[in-house]
């Protein structure tokens, strides 16, 4: 079943930033789209099934910023 989670991103400033965050979530097991808000820092994940928040929150450090609210 398809569902999207909106999670907020602290430390985003550019085109590159929002290209790291896409790629390294898109990257999580059942992520179908990434959609990226670079003014907001908000980050709209879908998804087959359930989002491991441990997992969205790893790759998004893994990208180099930090979740502030999911
Ligand atoms: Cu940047």
């Amino acid at each position: 079943m398809s569902r999207t989670t909106t999670i907020t991103v602290q430390g985003m400033t550019c085109g590159h930033c929002v290209a790291a965050v896409r790629h390294e979530v898109g990257l999580i097991p059942g992520v179908t789209g990434v959609d990226v808000d670079l003014d907001s820092g908000a980050v709209a994940i879908a998804s087959d099934g359930d989002l491991d928040p441990a997992a969205v929150a790893a790759a998004v450090d893994e990208a180099g910023y930090e979740v502030v609210r999911s």
